[in-house]
C-alpha cells in the first residue's frame, strides 16, 4: 500500500487492546518492585487504561482476567469503562493459580477436578454476557513434568470435551480464542503446546474458535510470521498476545527485543487481509511491567505496534511481487528492508495530530501529570497486581 491517506487510515482504524495485568504491580519470581500510584482495584485498572487511550487514540479495549479483575456487578464496571470511552476485551480465563490444578485442569485425570475447571470457563462467558464482551481467551497451564505421569493422548481427549462443552456454550456474537504456549509451568509435556495443537482443536470446535499466538510462546527462532500466515490463510488467526522476549516468556514491552520480527509479523498480517475490520484479528499486548513506569510503557508498547504497522502498510507491493515473481530474491528482500528502514515516526505524529492528539503520546502522558496525581492519590488499600 502506498497511498499515504489509506495507510493513515488503516493506521487510525487499527484498535490495540490492552491488559488490565500490565497496570498492576508484577515482578518475576525473586522480587516484585511495589509503584507508587497503582490500581487498588479493577476500575483503577481501567482509569489507567483510559490515559493509555486518550494519548494514542487506539486502545479503546481493555481485557480482564478472571479472578484477578473479578466485582460484584459487572455492569457496573462495564458503564465505568464506558463513561471511560473504553469497552471490555477479552475475558482471560484463569486455571492455573489454584492447588486444585497442580495436575491440571481441564485435563486432570480427577472428573471433579475438571468438572471446577470448566465451570471456571463457563463463569467466564457469563462475564463475557455481562460485560459485551467478544472473546474468551483460554490459556492452560496443563501439562506434565515426568514421563510416564498421565495418559498423553488422554489429556487431549479430556481438554477436547471440556472445550466442546464451552463452545456450546458461546453466543453468536462470542468466540473463543485458544492460547499455545511450548513451556512452562509444565516442563515434560505441555497439553497445548503449539499452534498446532491449537489449530486442530480449534478446527474441530468450528468457526468461533481461533488460535491466539503470543510472541513469547514458542523456542527461540521459531518464525512467527510463517504461523500468521499460514492461520490467516485458514481463516483461523482470532488475536496476537503482543510482547518481548529475550529469554523465554519475559513479557516485555511489544517490539522491544526485535522489532524486526514485529515488522515481519506484520507484514503477513497486512499482506493477509488481518487489518480488515472483518477479520477481526485481536491485536492485544500481554503484558508486565516489573522496573518501568506501567502506563507510559503500555503507551510506548502501542507506539512499536503502530510502527511496526506502518512500516508493513508503506511496503511497495507491486514492486515486492514484482520482485518475486521474476525470482528476484536480491530486490525482493531490499522491498521489504526499504520500508522496515523507513522513519514511520512523523507519518504516525500526522496521524495523531489528525486525529486531535499530542503528535508524541509518551512526552504528552509524562506533561500531563497524571503520574504524580495517581502516586498522591491512590495511597492506601491493597494495590492490585499479577495475581491479585
Ligand atoms: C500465559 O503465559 C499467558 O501468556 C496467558 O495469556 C495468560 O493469560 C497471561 O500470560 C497472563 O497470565
Ligand atoms: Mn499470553
Ligand atoms: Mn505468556
Amino acid at each position: 500500500m502506498s497511498d499515504v491517506s489509506a495507510v493513515k487510515a488503516a493506521l487510525k482504524s487499527q484498535v490495540i487492546e490492552t491488559p488490565s495485568w500490565g497496570y498492576g504491580n508484577s515482578g518475576t519470581r525473586f522480587k516484585v518492585f511495589a509503584q507508587p500510584g497503582v490500581p487498588r482495584d479493577p476500575f483503577e485498572k481501567l482509569a489507567d487504561a483510559a490515559q493509555v487511550h486518550a494519548h494514542t487514540g487506539v486502545a479503546p479495549k481493555v481485557s480482564l482476567h478472571i479472578p484477578w479483575d473479578r466485582v460484584e456487578d459487572y455492569a457496573a464496571l462495564t458503564r465505568y469503562a464506558e463513561e471511560l470511552g473504553l469497552r471490555i476485551g477479552a475475558i482471560n480465563s484463569n486455571v492455573f493459580q489454584d492447588d486444585d490444578f497442580k495436575l491440571g485442569s481441564v485435563t486432570h485425570p480427577d472428573p471433579k477436578v475438571r468438572r471446577k475447571a470448566t465451570d471456571h470457563l463457563l463463569e467466564c462467558v457469563d462475564i463475557m454476557d455481562a460485560t459485551g464482551s467478544p472473546d474468551l481467551k483460554l490459556w492452560f497451564s496443563d501439562g506434565t513434568n515426568y514421563p510416564g505421569q498421565d495418559d498423553i493422548a488422554g489429556r487431549q481427549d479430556r481438554l477436547a470435551e471440556a472445550l466442546a462443552e464451552v463452545y456450546e456454550r458461546l453466543g453468536d456474537d462470542q468466540r473463543m480464542l485458544l492460547e499455545y504456549k511450548l513451556f512452562e509451568p509444565a516442563f515434560y509435556t505441555t497439553d497445548v503446546p503449539d499452534w498446532g495443537t491449537s489449530y486442530a482443536h480449534c478446527l474441530k470446535l468450528g468457526p468461533k474458535a481461533q488460535v491466539v499466538v503470543d510472541t513469547g510462546h514458542h523456542a527461540p527462532g521459531t518464525n512467527i510470521e510463517f504461523i500468521v500466515a499460514f492461520l490467516l490463510r485458514e481463516g483461523k488467526l482470532g488475536a496476537f498476545d503482543f510482547n518481548s522476549r529475550f529469554y523465554a516468556d519475559d513479557d516485555l514491552m511489544a517490539g522491544a527485543a526485535d522489532p524486526f520480527q514485529l515488522f515481519r509479523i506484520m507484514h503477513e498480517v497486512v499482506k493477509n487481509g488481518g487489518l480488515k475490520t472483518e477479520t477481526n484479528v485481536n491485536f492485544m499486548l500481554d503484558q508486565c511491567h516489573n522496573i518501568e513506569a506501567k502506563i507510559p510503557a503500555v503507551i510506548r508498547s502501542v507506539t512499536n505496534v503502530q510502527e511496526a504497522t506502518a512500516k508493513a502498510l508503506l511496503i511497495d507491493t507491486e514492486a515486492l511481487s514484482a520482485a518475486q515473481r521474476s525470482g528476484d530474491v536480491l530486490a525482493s528482500n531490499g522491498v521489504l528492508m526499504d520500508a522496515f528502514n523507513t522513519d514511520v515516526r512523523p507519518l504516525l505524529a500526522e496521524v495523531r495530530e489528525e486525529l486531535g492528539l499530542a503528535r508524541d503520546p509518551f512526552a504528552a502522558y509524562l506533561a500531563s501529570g497524571n503520574q504524580e496525581r495517581i502516586a498522591a492519590d491512590r495511597v492506601g488499600g491493597e494495590q492490585a497486581g499479577w495475581g491479585a
